[in-house]
């Protein structure tokens, strides 16, 4: 075969399920590639041997396949220092906690680009993206790229996007920066430059990660003809806002903030009123070392993007607003029908909040404490209490921070987005929060979790099922996996014409304090006789449990109608935008103003929206080829190679590898078009390949079928017992076992040396 038809062969067995892509590649790093030329050898070779477990590049490969041999192999591997692992169509990367130096070298990228057949070489996050690369250059009718990258916090999603996009950044450039120090100009430096900006106001330090992603990312690399990277486009999910406000215990607000204090000039300083002594409730934990907190990094990156020096002013006196709102406090007033007051202290910071945000200091303190009640045309003012003053502020603060992000979002969309005339092709990365299970969960993992089932599903039905159909089209029996359909959660969370977000929905519609209890008893109604949900009535405190693919979640239900109506009190919206400040009022002015009407707000619930934007989300990747990367996290506590096997088969488990390896290994992984079948192994019974396509255009059907089924009959008579289990003849491909492929290789290279050796005996005799 040609390196072209290689390239083809390679894009369409991705595009059916990724299985011929392995044919011909796997074998060259497997454990069982020995040269033995004994087939018993050969056969004995494939079980496992414990000694060589790093050496498996395949997790499929490993016989027998159960999740404890899988686990083995990884953490044989990892001590190994070798961290990228294949698991059939998806690649496994564990996080080392560690640099690596030169793994992802400009040389080690160009090695991979290069290479006529990349996954003949280690497993690397390079291959993955080199074969998304290719599919879409190999392609009669290119099909844009997807790649999936999940896996729990910390485990290293966002670290594996940008190594991806750097990849793209260098190998897609239209300078020579293979052969260059200076990797990325022009647009693929503002591309890779997106990456600081929207870690600087969407990441933050928590308790599983230093540089924990609170929100999530897809990511689409804008292609042109030539292949080269012209342009990119960000869409976000669901920023963790209430973090602004409120930062759980030993966890960080998001790291501009930290940036800020630790970055500013004197000059900066005295602009944003802060001395330096000053210190921040919503601040905690500052004096943490985080890599993370570099300034001028992240203002290097805005100035590439193309965020001016007066924009950028007006963005850090916004949030040094923020903050200065923070230290705000409320006590209440010894006469009710008056506002709650504010001691000196909070005086000075809504003072200074006020000339940062640019609006009235006394508006500012009044939409604080009082609420505007409309009866008709009449409007009435009533103070609110201590608690609602707070809330109030908190509610304040993440409207601002929200916005902000989101017009950061669409600025950098603006500076890095290529002219649709320009692009013909996407690779997108997908890097989004991983599975949540804590002690106490509510809406915000509700939604992430369902996120997961979501892609879950998206992964089960493009692989398990095209395989599953794959094998029933070509004539063969699918009894032998089951796989998890998760869709019955599915329906439980979002499902009509009751699911819980239909009925939290619905509670939200209410314009009532929703009652905890009361829901609960409503949920179980409604929802009792879906398997997916539990409960345990004798608890305090009302909650629902919900078995999701990747395990058992409690709900606690208090606050969840709150915060699915995500209120924003409409005087904040009204005073914000009066403000002085052109960036203020530029993001606050198509804000609507009012309470939306009951009948909207079904739509604008927070999980109607990321019910709305997932969907869309998942016809992108419908639409796409998808290629998955499970990143694991070895250990909690985020040291170097520290391996703790019990945190990794949990995480096997909630991604799905277990399965996947399951189906991978229990089935025929290696699909083989008959034409190409005959091509690589005919020569086992002799068959030459000029006959071949003479004859074939007399009954090239059967003619196709005779001759694999001859080739067929001597490797199961070669391998004694003709364990036909490993071999599977379709309509139109050959199905295998890999132990089977690693048979037929071997007898291939026997034949091969033998008539090589008779070639040469006959040339000698000549001479
Ligand atoms: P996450 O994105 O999966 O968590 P990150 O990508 O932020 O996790 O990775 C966590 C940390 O692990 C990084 O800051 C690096 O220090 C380290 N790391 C990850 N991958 C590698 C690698 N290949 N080589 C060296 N170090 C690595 V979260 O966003 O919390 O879900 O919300
Ligand atoms: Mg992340």
């Amino acid at each position: 075969m040609n390196s072209v038809d290689d390239r083809r062969d390679r894009t369409a067995g991705s595009r059916n399920g990724g299985a011929t892509v392995k044919l011909f590649i796997q074998k060259v790093h497997s454990p069982q590639q020995s040269l033995n030329d004994s087939l018993e050898e050969e056969v004995q070779a494939f079980l496992i041997d414990e000694d060589q477990l790093h050496t498996y590049d395949d997790l499929t490969k490993v016989n027998p396949v159960t999740p404890t041999t899988v686990l083995k192999c990884l953490q044989a591997r990892y001590s190994a220092k070798v961290f990228y692992t294949h698991a059939g169509c998806t690649l496994v990367a564990l996080n080392p906690f560690q640099p690596i130096p030169h793994l992802y070298s400009l040389d080690v990228m160009k090695e991979y680009h290069c290479a006529a057949q990349p996954q003949e070489f280690k497993p690397h996050i390079f291959i993955v993206a080199e074969e998304a690369y290719r599919n879409i250059q190999g392609q009669l009718e290119p099909v844009n790229q997807s790649l999936v990258v999940s896996g729990e916090s910390g485990a290293g999603k966002t670290w594996t996007s940008r190594c991806l996009m750097k990849y793209y950044a260098t190998v897609a450039s239209s300078s020579s920066v293979l052969t260059s120090q200076d990797t990325v100009d022009r647009i693929e430096r503002r591309v890779l430059d997106s990456n600081p900006i929207m870690e600087a106001f969407g990441n933050s330090c928590t308790l599983r990660n230093n540089n924990s992603s609170r929100f999530g990312k897809y990511i689409q690399l804008q292609l042109d003809r030539c292949q080269l990277l012209v342009g990119a486009s960000v869409q976000t999910y669901l920023l963790e806002k209430t973090r602004v406000a409120c930062q759980p215990a030993n966890e960080r607000n998001f790291h501009i903030f930290y940036q800020m204090m630790k970055g500013a000039t004197d000059e900066q300083r005295k602009e944003w009123k802060m001395s330096h002594d000053q210190s921040f409730v919503w601040l905690p934990n500052s004096e943490k070392q985080v890599e993370e907190d570099c300034f001028n990094e992240t203002v290097e990156a805005m100035v590439h993007l193309g965020i001016n020096e007066e924009k950028q002013r007006e963005i850090f006196r916004i949030l040094a607003g923020i903050l200065q709102l923070g230290n705000v406090s409320f006590s209440s007033s010894s006469n009710e029908s008056q506002p709650c007051d504010l001691n000196e202290q909070s005086e000075d910071f809504s003072q200074r909040a006020a000339e940062l945000l640019c609006v009235s200091v006394e508006e500012l303190r009044t939409c604080l404490r009082v609420r505007t009640l409309k009866a008709g045309n009449q409007s009435v003012l009533k103070p609110c209490s201590q608690a609602e003053c707070s809330v109030r502020r908190d509610c304040l603060a993440k409207v601002i921070y929200a916005q902000l992000f989101e017009w950061v979002v669409t600025f950098i969309n603006n500076s890095i987005c290529a002219e649709k005339s320009t692009w013909c092709n996407f690779i997108g990365v997908l890097d989004v929060y991983g599975f949540e299970c804590f002690n106490i969960n509510n809406l915000e993992q509700l939604c992430i979790n369902y996120a997961n089932e979501k892609l879950q599903q998206h992964f089960v039905a493009h692989y398990l099922r095209a395989q599953q159909e794959e094998y029933v089209s070509e004539g063969l029996e699918w009894s032998f996996v089951k796989y998890q359909d998760n869709q019955s959660c599915l329906d439980l969370i979002e499902g009509a014409p009751v699911s819980i977000f239909s009925l939290l929905n619905e509670e939200s519609r209410l314009n009532r304090v929703s009652d905890a209890k009361m829901l609960r008893v409503r949920l179980e109604k409604e929802l009792g006789d879906n398997k997916n949900i539990s409960w345990d009535k004798f608890s305090k405190v009302p909650h629902f449990t919900v078995t999701h693919y990747a395990g058992k979640v409690k709900y606690q239900i208090e606050g969840m109608v709150e915060k699915n109506k995500d209120p924003v009190p409409p005087e904040l919206i009204s005073l914000l935008q009066t403000s002085d400040c052109p960036l203020l009022q530029q993001i606050f002015t198509d804000l609507e103003t009012g309470n939306p009407t009951t009948k909207a707000l079904s739509k604008v619930t927070v999980v109607s929206k990321f019910k709305n934007s997932l969907e869309s989300l998942m016809r992108i990747l419908h639409n796409t080829t998808p290629h998955y990367t499970r990143c694991i996290k070895p250990n909690p506590e985020s040291k170097p190679l520290t391996f703790k096997k019990e945190e990794v088969i949990a995480q096997l488990e909630a991604c799905g590898i277990v399965e996947t390896i399951h189906i991978s290994a229990a089935g025929f992984p290696i699909r083989v078009p008959l034409g190409s079948f005959l091509q690589r192994y005919g020569l086992i019974t002799k068959y030459r390949s000029r006959r071949h396509s003479v004859d074939l255009k007399a009954d090239s059907n059967n003619e196709l079928h005779r001759e694999v089924e001859k080739v067929l009959s001597v490797m199961l008579h070669l391998s004694c017992d003709g364990r036909t289990s490993m071999v599977h003849h379709g309509k139109t491909k050959v199905f295998l076992t890999q132990a089977m492929l690693d048979i037929l290789e071997g007898q291939r290279r026997k034949v091969r040396s033998q008539s090589a050796f008779i070639i040469q005996c006959c040339w000698m005799r000549y001479q």
